[in-house]
């Protein structure tokens, strides 16, 4: 064993420190099942303490870290590389909710601290976290602020960028940031939170988070309705904020083929609506005010929107449990296309009003380009976000996808960029997007992004091969 690796296995415990190939194994590979990485052992610090120790001795040594929580990344920015020789550094251990405060609306977690058990932990301070996402039992929360989650509720509530007051994190020469406080306003100029955010782990390790919380909704209204055309969805999406006053949190799509996909993996659920729609969205508002008269107001509105010719049919959840199998079937979606195989993949962004337009145009553009592709759009359309996933023939066995996943990717990002959107509107960019983002970045944004990279991590240890392409 190299006196390094003993070191830290004597600093970090049993607990802390792993070697043995099948206790790393199941962190060796993303969540989708494309890369597989090494590591030369997985260190798993419980306190700031025993993350600064992890750092500085990489630092000295030039040991490359690979930070890892939750291991939900959809681009595979958690994987360590195949070389071997990072250190597979896992948060998991860190997992202390240090505060929640009601007077400041603030929620204090280490990084290891999975998103479910921030919403209990806001709850039973009478507030809410309003970021949310279907891989909330695992994610934690040092990955969703260093991919910049979003989720299904950023059209109300924003992004982790948004609901990030403050960081606690490990430089990459082992200083520590203490940046807890949660102030709502601070304008001394750069900002380090924010370039931690959606670092990818490439600027430092984020080691606690300072969340904002919201006050408690009191009621949730929660709606499925068919689409007469997709066009339509937006004159709905917009009727439905102007009937709540902005309540809306929620406006998530998902195609016909999509419901059917998961209404295959979960034999016990049903589809909401009698009939068969091309295009359905699920629909949520909620209310903090207690005696707010939401569900009525979202029914008449749901009317008028049927009237007026924009959704063909429309239902109301009647309880907490059906609103729950509702949610049951968008958050299904990803799981239940990765049980039938693999995929090309695409987090895409353009303005809410294009979306439509480009679901429209591309979707057979994408067909006839590659005779036999499947694409499976959903997601989330208030923000202007699909995932404009495109599946193989039926029955193929990775032979077609493998020889047409790369021209697929760059056809549907170049089809992305000709309407000024963007190839990763939540996901990040790990190593999956990595040079497809090279091939399509602005002129000079590689460039002032390697020099932010310099200054904060001059050796290059910080999750290396995640983000930027190696330079030449
Ligand atoms: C979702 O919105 C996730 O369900 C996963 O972002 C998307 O699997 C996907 O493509
Ligand atoms: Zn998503």
């Amino acid at each position: 064993m190299l006196p390094f690796l003993r070191r830290l296995r004597e600093r970090l415990g049993p607990q802390g420190y792993a070697d043995a190939a099948d206790e790393l194994a199941p962190w060796l590979t993303d969540w989708r099942g494309r890369v597989t990485g090494k590591a030369l052992a997985m260190v798993s610090p419980a306190s700031l303490e025993e993350v600064r120790f992890v750092v500085q001795a990489a630092a000295q040594e030039g040991v490359p870290l690979a930070p890892q929580g939750g291991n939900t990344s959809m681009v595979a920015g958690a994987t360590p590389d195949a070389d071997g020789r990072a250190l597979l550094l896992s948060m998991r251990r860190m997992r202390k909710i240090r505060s929640v405060s009601g007077e400041d609306n603030a929620l204090v977690a280490e990084a290891g601290v999975i998103l479910s058990d921030v919403h209990d932990a806001a709850e039973a301070g009478d507030r809410f976290f309003p970021l949310s996402l279907a891989a909330k039992g695992s994610a934690t929360v040092g990955g969703l602020v260093s991919t910049n989650a979003g989720g299904v509720q950023v059209l109300r509530y924003g992004t982790m960028r948004a609901l990030t007051l403050g960081l606690e994190t490990v430089l990459a020469d082992g200083t520590v940031h203490h940046g807890l406080k949660p102030l709502r306003k601070d304008n001394r100029g750069y900002d380090l939170k924010h370039l931690l955010i959606g670092a990818e782990g490439t600027l430092g390790v984020v080691t606690a988070a300072t969340l904002a919380l919201v006050p408690r909704p009191v009621e949730r209204v929660t709606a499925w309705a068919g689409l007469a055309r997709l066009p339509a969805a937006l004159a709905l999406l917009r009727r439905m904020e102007a009937a709540t006053g902005g309540q809306v949190s929620s406006f998530e799509l998902l195609p016909q083929c999509g419901l059917d996909l998961v209404l295959a993996h979960l034999p016990a659920a049903r589809s909401p609506l009698g009939g068969r729609h091309e295009w359905q969205v699920l629909i949520e508002a909620d209310t903090a005010r207690p005696g707010d008269p939401l569900a009525a107001i979202v029914q008449q509105a749901l009317a008028d929107a049927l009237e007026a010719g924009e959704i063909a049919d429309a239902v109301i959840a009647q309880s907490a449990a059906q609103a729950e199998a509702f949610w049951l079937l968008r958050e299904s979606m990803s799981e239940a296309e990765r049980r039938e195989g693999p995929a090309a993949k695409h987090d895409v962004a353009v303005t809410v009003g294009d979306m439509p337009a480009f679901i429209l145009q591309t979707t057979p553009e994408v067909e006839a380009a590659f005779p036999g592709a499947r694409v499976l759009a959903f997601g989330h359309l208030g923000d202007g976000n699909v995932h404009f996933n495109v599946r193989p023939p039926l029955g193929d066995g990775g032979e077609w996808l493998g020889r047409h996943i790369d021209a697929i990717n760059r056809f549907v990002h170049d089809a992305v960029t000709a309407m000024g959107g963007t190839l990763s509107a939540e996901h990040g960019i790990g190593v999956t997007k990595r040079d497809e983002f090279a091939r399509l970045a602005a002129p000079g944004q590689l460039e002032w992004m390697r020099s932010i990279k310099q200054a904060l991590d001059p050796k290059g240890i910080m999750n290396p091969g995640k983000l930027l392409p190696p330079c030449e």
